[in-house]
């Protein structure tokens, strides 16, 4: 049976290392058939990439690195896609950051600069990705990000984050609404706690991890493999009558009072 992505280019962004939600994701999409293009901000992760690639008898259409703090390097990056490449069909963005001493304690204690670091970093650079991603996407495409629970109910330590991700799920939204007169799509994946290297040295989640294996529906916690198959379902056409929504992947967790 031929795969449900053969013959669509998607681009992913995020693999820090083997731990990565968008190294799980990866996985999925290629046991689809889909032709992958990887951005990473770190030199250490496109090192780990290119490892994990190899180590997987995996091959990447195309490595870039891409910063989105900066303009010009989404421009770059996006150019040089468009060069190589030429046009895309999905985009996954799994990029977060928050200054780690803003993840506990109190959120009212949040600095100037440490809110706009998270709301840049987590939430505007979707906006940036899906402005020059649309512009490669001429056949229509799929963009799909990923967020926490920790964007509709207070989660302890998640703060300023949780703050970013409300942000972000709302520009799923209006960029869901913007963009589907192109024939794009915008979805979220809200996973369940997994750790992974962002995940590492913040307070609090081994609790949260604990919390799922005993409170939620499937008694269990979700791992990379289950966020990488229903993103990919979101790349497909499979989900083709969906845009601007969030899917909890978190074994039901988030119904659970
Ligand atoms: P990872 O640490 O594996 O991935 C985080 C990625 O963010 C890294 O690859 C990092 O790139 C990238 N990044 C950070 N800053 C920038 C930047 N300025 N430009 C480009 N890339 C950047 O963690 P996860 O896989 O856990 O995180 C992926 C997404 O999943 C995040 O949005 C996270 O909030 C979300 N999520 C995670 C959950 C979890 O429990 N782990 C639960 C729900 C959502 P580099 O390595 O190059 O620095
Ligand atoms: C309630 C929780 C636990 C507490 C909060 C965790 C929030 C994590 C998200 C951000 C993205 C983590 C982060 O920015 C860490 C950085 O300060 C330090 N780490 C790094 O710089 C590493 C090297 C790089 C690779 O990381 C990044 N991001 O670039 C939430 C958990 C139960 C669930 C969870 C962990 C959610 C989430 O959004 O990731």
């Amino acid at each position: 049976m031929p795969g449900l992505l053969e013959g669509k280019n998607i681009v992913v962004m995020g693999v820090a290392n083997q731990r990565s939600i968008a190294w799980g994701i990866a996985k999925s999409l290629h046991n689809q058939g889909a032709t992958l293009i990887f951005t990473n901000r770190q030199e250490r992760s496109h090192k780990k990439l290119l490892k994990l690639l190899d180590e997987n008898d995996m091959e990447a259409a195309l490595t870039v690195s891409l910063d989105v703090a900066s303009d010009e390097s989404i421009t770059a990056a996006f150019q040089e896609i468009k060069e190589k490449v030429g046009v895309i069909h999905g985009l996954v963005h799994a990029v977060a950051f928050a200054n780690r001493e803003e993840l506990q304690g109190e959120y009212a204690d949040t600095s100037r600069e440490g809110f706009l670091l998270a709301q840049e970093i987590s939430a505007f650079s979707l906006v940036a990705v899906t402005k020059a991603a649309k512009e490669l996407m001429t056949e229509g495409g799929s963009i799909v990000t990923q967020t926490y629970l920790g964007s509709e109910k207070v989660v302890r330590n998640y703060n300023v984050m949780g703050v970013a991700k409300a942000s972000l799920e709302a520009s799923v939204r209006y960029l869901a609404e913007d963009v589907g007169k192109y024939g794009i799509r915008v979805n979220a994946i809200s996973a369940g706690p997994i750790r992974t290297l962002s995940a590492k040295g913040v307070s609090g989640f081994n609790d949260i991890n604990a919390t799922i294996g005993e409170k939620a529906p499937l008694r269990r916690n979700v791992d990379q493999d289950q966020v990488g198959d229903a993103t990919m379902f979101f790349l497909s056409d499979l989900s083709r009558g969906i845009t601007g929504e969030v899917l909890h992947v978190d074994s039901g967790y988030h119904i659970i009072g």
